[in-house]
Formats: structure tokens, C-alpha cells, sequence
């Protein structure tokens, strides 16, 4: 098939869950065009003769307080979908890719070219930005004017139905990973260049935003510091928040057991000298990043919003606690920290568990679902 996707090319899950199918479908014969602001950033380093990226041009005027980005990339997917000669477009993350691919179907309509349009549902684009008043409209509109809907777990499917008006079937894909990437590689010369090799190492990975509470992350590792002296905690990501975040630890004087390692490209190496991973997040709507780390064998200790219980699963891969109970989380991360056979059972049961989750499994399942909404719109799309 020839494949457009539209995602946004920064650190955040729903571009890094967007590349990787792009690459995992590049690699199954497929031709897949990307359509984004910038490179996105896990497409670097990959050279096929089979994924191209397009990109979106904004134009700048002394008019416009904010370039119409919308605009912009609905004028791009005219051009890529009419002279790629798409079968099918993939947007992910609503806001606001799935109102400009509707505007794109709607020209290219005029034009005698049709073009199916799958949505994939992310998470913040439904449970913090998309119901906002100023976009819900736009974001139910368009959602229900896709030809297919996905949400990454079955919590994000529910929090849709309930919070929008929504006409369409919505099938849900988990997140992926690939296994080959992220495995337990433990390198003892790396642990040594952030703590001693006895110490227990906890990580956590974000884009620092408010609703990853990672002044959580660092108050449960306080708790756990006090009681195991030998405990490290790795910060890995930037964002909004870390500078607060920087103040606390050294207000607190916690600076020497804590590392902020900044954005990372590649983490697998990083989360294999780690024993816990912590999310505290307020809302997740699955957690890629705890499924990361448990491909690295690294037991989650997390909050129970949103799909988190569906990835780690409470008392197996880790613990799963209510939002914001940082005593909880705390009391769960001395006894991972302390128990090195609870600990080796449940990395056991991470390496395992997160195999279900292979991109081996997951990405038949877009493929599939791209054959189904193709052959639909044959039937719907008017002609
Ligand atoms: O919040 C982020 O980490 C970024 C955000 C995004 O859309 O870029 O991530 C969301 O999508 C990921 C991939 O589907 C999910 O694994 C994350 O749980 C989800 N984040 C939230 O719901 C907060």
C-alpha cells in the first residue's frame, strides 16, 4: 500500500508510536510518506528507499500572531495525497490532524480523488486538549468524519465515548514495541559512571510536562532514599517542569543521588541498569514508556489512571497505586528496592508480559485495519 502518516515529530509517544509503524511498515514492502512540521525524531538515522517525509511549510506573515499550521498542512496533504497518489492516510493525534486531512479529503473530493482517513486517538488529545471548549467541536467533528478510529487502549476508547458525541466504531490498538530494540542489556560500565554497583537505580522518562507529576517521581524517590541510602534516581527527558523540579532537589539536597540526564534518543541501554520505573502520571492513556522500561526487565511502580492497568499489571509487573498517593508508591518502591526475589520475580514477568506487546503482534493489526477501512470507503467514499 502506499501510506501517508501525520504525527508530530517531537518526543512525544504518540510521534515515536507513529515513526515506528512507519519504519515497521516500510520494512513489510510498504510505501509510507510522512507528513510533519520536522524530521520526526526516531526517523534520523533510518535510510529505505521506501519511507519518504514531507515537509510542512508555514508561511510566515507580520498578520499573523500564530501561523495557520492547520492550513498548512491541510494544503500539504493535497499535494502529497494528489501526486504520491495515496491509498490511505493515518493521522495521529486528533488536535488537530484529524480536521486538517477531513479539510484535505474535502478538496481533494472536488477533484475526483478519494482518500480514506484513519484517526488514531493518542490520549491528551482526548482527556486534556481535545474536550477543551476550544477545540471540542472541531475534534468530535472530525473524529466522527473519519473514515477509521483507533485509541491506543481500552480506557482511552471509553474516555471518548463518554466525553464526545461519537458516531463511529472505535477499534482499539494497543502501543507497540519493538523487542529487539529494547531488551535487557546490562552494562555494569555505564551503572558505575552514575552510582556504585550495588545501588538501586530508579529511572523515570518524560517530557516533564504537568501531568506526568514528576515532583511525585521525585518526592516517592525522597521517601525511598531515607530508608535505602544506596538508591539512585535517573531522570530522563525534558520539559516544562524540570526546572521546578531542579529547585526541590536542591532545596531538599537530593542533587547527588539524582541525575537529570536530559532528552535521550536512545534509552534501551539506560533503562537496562535500572531496577524501578517510575509514573505517577495524573492521566495516561497507556504508557509507553513504562512498557519501554519493562521490555528492559525494570518493574513498574505507577498510578491506576487511564490505561496504565492494562500495561502494568498490579502486583505482577509492579505495583499500580491511586493518583497522587506518593506514601503508597514510596512504601511499594522500598519493598522492590529491598525483596531482590519479589524484584527478580517480577522483571521475570515484565520481560514476558511485554513481549504481547511486540510489534510483531501489533502492527499486522494496523495493516489489517488499513485493508478493511480501504475496502469500506470503496463501498461509502463517493465517487
Ligand atoms: O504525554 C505524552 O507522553 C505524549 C503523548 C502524545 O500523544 O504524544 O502520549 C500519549 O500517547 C502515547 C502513545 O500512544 C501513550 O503511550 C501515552 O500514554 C499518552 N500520554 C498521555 O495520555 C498523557
Amino acid at each position: 500500500m502506499n501510506i501517508g502518516i501525520v504525527c508530530y515529530p517531537t518526543y512525544g509517544g504518540s510521534g515515536v508510536l507513529a515513526t515506528e509503524l512507519g519504519i515497521a511498515l516500510g520494512e513489510m514492502g510498504h510505501k509510507v510518506h510522512f507528513i510533519s512540521s520536522s524530521l520526526p525524531a526516531r526517523l534520523n538515522n533510518t535510510f529505505y528507499s521506501n519511507v519518504f517525509f514531507h515537509e510542512v511549510r508555514n508561511m510566515e506573515y507580520p498578520l499573523f500572531e500564530y501561523s495557520p499550521y492547520e492550513t498548512a498542512l491541510s494544503s500539504k496533504l493535497v499535494d502529497v495525497i494528489t501526486y504520491e497518489k495515496l491509498d490511505i492516510l493515518h493521522v495521529h493525534y486528533a488536535v488537530p490532524h484529524a480536521s486538517a486531512a477531513f479539510m484535505a479529503k474535502q478538496i481533494l473530493q472536488t477533484k475526483g480523488i478519494k482518500i480514506p482517513v484513519i484517526t488514531t486517538l493518542h490520549g491528551t488529545d482526548i482527556t486534556l486538549v481535545g474536550n477543551d471548549p476550544s477545540y471540542a467541536p472541531v475534534v468530535q467533528f472530525s473524529i466522527n468524519m473519519s473514515d477509521g478510529v483507533t485509541a491506543v487502549s481500552h480506557s482511552l476508547k471509553s474516555d471518548t465515548l463518554y466525553k464526545f458525541a461519537i458516531e463511529k466504531e472505535i477499534e482499539v490498538i494497543h502501543n507497540f514495541i519493538d523487542t529487539s530494540k529494547f531488551y535487557r542489556n546490562f552494562d555494569i560500565d555505564l551503572k558505575s559512571r552514575f552510582g556504585d554497583k550495588d545501588d538501586v537505580f530508579f529511572v523515570h522518562v518524560s517530557n516533564f510536562r504537568p501531568v506526568k507529576r514528576v515532583l511525585d517521581v521525585v518526592k516517592i524517590f525522597e521517601e525511598v532514599n531515607g530508608i535505602v541510602p544506596q538508591s539512585k534516581l535517573l531522570m530522563i527527558g525534558d520539559g516544562p517542569e524540570r526546572h521546578k523540579l531542579e529547585e526541590y532537589c536542591r532545596t531538599q539536597g537530593l542533587c547527588d543521588n539524582i541525575h537529570f540526564l536530559g532528552k535521550k534518543d536512545s534509552i534501551s541501554t539506560l533503562l537496562s541498569i535500572c531496577d524501578v520505573f517510575l509514573m505517577p502520571s495524573a492521566k495516561e492513556s497507556f504508557g509507553l514508556a513504562a512498557l519501554e522500561a519493562m521490555a528492559c526487565g525494570v518493574p513498574v511502580i505507577s498510578s491506576n489512571v487511564g490505561g496504565i492497568p492494562e500495561v502494568n499489571i498490579d502486583g505482577k509487573t509492579g505495583f499500580v497505586c491511586a493518583l497522587g498517593d506518593v506514601a503508597a508508591m514510596s512504601s511499594k518502591a522500598i519493598q522492590l528496592a529491598t525483596d531482590k526475589a519479589l524484584w527478580k520475580q517480577f522483571s521475570d514477568e515484565c520481560l514476558r508480559f511485554s513481549k504481547e506487546f511486540d510489534i510483531a503482534h501489533i502492527v499486522p493489526k494496523y495493516e489489517a485495519y488499513y485493508h478493511q477501512i480501504v475496502q469500506e470507503s470503496m463501498v461509502t467514499l463517493p465517487s
